[in-house]
C-alpha cells in the first residue's frame, strides 16, 4: 500500500539550479576576489557532481589547474560554501524561486489523502526550509515527515543512502513509498534504495537516461497545462493522488 510519497528537491520541487544556486555560487566567488564563473552550459557539466562543497573541488581539479590552492583549501571551501549559501537563502526569501507545475497541487492533495511526505536531497538542510517557508507555506517545513539533506549523510546522490536514511526515519519500507527526482544522479540514487520512481524532466536533465523509472514526465502537470509523458506514448495528464496509487500497484 502506498503510505508516503519522497521528494528531491533541486530540480523536481523547483526549478533552481540555473538560476538559483548557479549565481549564488558565482555571487559567493565574486565576494572571495576569486576570479571563477560559472554560465549556464558550464553549470550543467558541473552538476554531475551532486553537493555544492564537492562541486567546488571538482571545479577545481577538473577545470582550474591554474589555481594556487592554498593550504587550507578545505576550510576555504566550507567558507565559499556558507557564503553562497547565504546568498541561495538570500534569494529564496524573495520568492525568487516558484515551485514547479503541479508540485504544490500535489502536495496538497496528498496531504488531504493522509499520505506522508518527505524530502531526500543533497542540497543544505537550511536551502529546503527556506524554500519551503518562502515558495509553498509560512508552515511549509511541517508538512514534511522527514527532511533528510545535506552532510547527514556522507554518501551523497547517486548513493541511496539518503533515500536509506529518511525510510529509516519513517519506519517505512521501499515498497510503501514513491519517490520524484529529476536528474539521473537522483534516480539511481532512489532506484538504489528499492524506491519506485516518478521523473519530471528539466533542461538540464531532459537527456538523461531514465531507465528504470516508474514514468518520465515533462512535469506534474495542472488541470490547464496537463504534462507530456516521455517514455512511453501516453495520454497527457496530471499527476494526482490517485494515478500515483494506480502506477504503485501496476508496476
Ligand atoms: C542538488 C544538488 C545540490 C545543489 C547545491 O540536490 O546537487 O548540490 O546543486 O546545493 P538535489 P548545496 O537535486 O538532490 O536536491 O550547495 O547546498 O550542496
Ligand atoms: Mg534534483
Amino acid at each position: 500500500m502506498l503510505k508516503a510519497l519522497l521528494f528531491d528537491v533541486d530540480g523536481t520541487l523547483a526549478d533552481s539550479e540555473r538560476d538559483g544556486h548557479r549565481p549564488a555560487f558565482n555571487a559567493a566567488f565574486r565576494e572571495f576576489g576569486l576570479d571563477w564563473d560559472w554560465d549556464v552550459p558550464l553549470y550543467g557539466e558541473l552538476l554531475a557532481v551532486t553537493g555544492g562543497k564537492e562541486r567546488m573541488k571538482y571545479y577545481v581539479e577538473r577545470f582550474r589547474p591554474d589555481f594556487a590552492k592554498p593550504t587550507d583549501f578545505d576550510d576555504l571551501v566550507v567558507a565559499l560554501h556558507q557564503a553562497k549559501t547565504r546568498h541561495y537563502t538570500e534569494l529564496l526569501a524573495t520568492g525568487g524561486i516558484p515551485l514547479r507545475p503541479g508540485v504544490e497541487r500535489l502536495l496538497r492533495e496528498a496531504r488531504e489523502a493522509g499520505l506522508i511526505l518527505g524530502v531526500a536531497t543533497t542540497t543544505t538542510p537550511e536551502n529546503v526550509t527556506t524554500l519551503l517557508r518562502h515558495s509553498l507555506a509560512e508552515d511549509g517545513a511541517d508538512w514534511f515527515a522527514v527532511i533528510a539533506a545535506g552532510d547527514i549523510v556522507p554518501a551523497k546522490k547517486p548513493a541511496p543512502d539518503i533515500y536509506l536514511w529518511a525510510l529509516e526515519k519513517l519506519g517505512l519500507g521501499p515498497a510503501e513509498c514513491l519517490a520524484f527526482e529529476d536528474s539521473e544522479n537522483g534516480l539511481r540514487s532512489s532506484l538504489g534504495a528499492g524506491l519506485k520512481t516518478v521523473v519530471t524532466v528539466n533542461d538540464y536533465t531532459r537527456d538523461h537516461d531514465f531507465a528504470g523509472a516508474l514514468a518520465v514526465l515533462s512535469d506534474l502537470g495542472e488541470a490547464d497545462a496537463p504534462y507530456r509523458r516521455l517514455d512511453v506514448a501516453g495520454e497527457p495528464g496530471v499527476v494526482d493522488v490517485a494515478r500515483l496509487r494506480q502506477w504503485h500497484t501496476s508496476a
